[in-house]
């Protein structure tokens, strides 16, 4: 009988990489595992039940939220703040942080910062949507937890990864030796290991963008998706475009096959669109430790310095030969 591993055991087996460790990072991993669940229950149902459609409120970047985001954003942050592990979490659906001040949780050592339900525009479709998380450290040890110590850039992660709630569901992290996926075995309503030791192929076929802004994308961007389309059999050219619209699914099918999502500035979102703190990070530390890359065009994603929770940035990320082609692209038009 072939052994299985779920996701529970691995984190146990995995704590002794990190003989100082106390297991309280192993019990956040386990809650976001557990919320994970319970999240990917709805989702799955959300077909049949009342649950779709515009909840009426909005968030901070002025988005309509779809109910099953405000669903995920109560039970990610329920179960962290039960966990008692996290003393703040920053959610893509809060303005401000949620500073846990229970007795257990105020000394607690780590910091979440999360997108509960990343492309939620595609569950009224019946499309793949994620989550997106990221743990730092705190850097002080004593009292509340200052804003400051929310604001660390992306290589100060100590573990990041993302659920995708697709034709199956897998969750995916790094602690920054390598990525493991676990695919969710429904029948015993574990994650279960199922891609062990995760690496980006250095190059692929495929580039992500949403080529209907074409218009609006600065000249090396451009230059970059015209040189995908150009006919070169050396190089596989043209490159297929693929383009699903929900980040986690197009970054987790370029992991696999190979490839590069793209999302730069346009002349209407001057910074980008997605989200430095709770998108971009975690998903950079996740590709870099498969063996890709992920910069802004300039410089690694992990090293921009953050100023505020929810702010923006372009983002080319996958394979490390392709990005390093835009990259040059973008360079050559500067
Ligand atoms: P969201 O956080 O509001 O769901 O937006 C993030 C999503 C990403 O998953 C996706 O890659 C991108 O927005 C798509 O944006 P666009 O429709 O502009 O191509
Ligand atoms: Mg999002």
């Amino acid at each position: 009988m072939t052994k299985v591993t779920t996701l529970g055991q691995f984190i146990i087996e995995k704590q002794a990489d990190f003989p100082y460790a106390k297991g309280e990072l192993s019990r956040l991993l386990r809650d976001i595992g557990i919320a994970a669940k319970i999240v990917n229950r709805e989702v799955n149902k959300a077909g049949l039940v009342d649950i779709l459609g515009d909840n009426g409120t909005t968030n901070i970047q002025g988005e309509g939220q779809k109910k099953l985001d405000v669903y995920a954003d109560e039970q990610f942050i329920s179960a962290l703040r039960s966990g008692g592990e996290c003393c703040v979490v920053a959610s893509e659906e809060h303005d401000d942080c949620i500073f846990i001040n229970s007795k257990i949780s105020q000394n607690a050592k780590y910091i979440v910062c999360i997108d509960p339900l990343d492309g939620s525009s595609n569950i009224d479709v019946n499309v793949s949507v994620g989550t997106i998380f990221s743990i730092y450290r705190r850097t002080t040890t004593d009292g509340p937890a200052q804003i400051d110590e929310i604001l660390q850039k992306g290589e100060r992660q100590v573990a990041a990864g993302y659920v995708i709630y697709g034709s199956s569901t897998m969750l995916v992290y790094t602690t920054g030796k390598g990525v493991n996926g676990f695919t969710l075995d429904p029948s015993i309503g574990e994650f279960c290991l199922s891609h062990p030791n995760m690496t980006i192929p250095s190059r692929g076929t495929i580039y992500s963008i949403n080529e209907g802004n074409y218009t609006k994308f600065p000249q090396g961007v451009k230059d970059y998706i015209k040189y995908c389309q150009v006919e070169d059999a050396m190089s596989d050219r043209p490159f297929t475009s693929r383009y699903i619209g929900s980040m986690v699914a197009d970054i987790h099918r370029n992991l696999i096959k190979g490839g590069i999502f793209l999302y730069p500035t346009t002349s209407s979102h001057p910074n980008g669109k997605l989200r430095l703190m709770y998108e971009c990070n975690p998903l950079a530390f996740v590709i870099e430790q498969a063996g890709g890359k992920a910069t802004d065009g300039h410089r690694r994603i992990m090293e921009i310095e953050p100023h505020h929770l929810h702010q923006r940035t372009p983002i080319f990320i996958g394979s490390s030969e392709m990005v390093e082609k835009v990259e040059a692209f973008v360079r050559l038009s500067d």
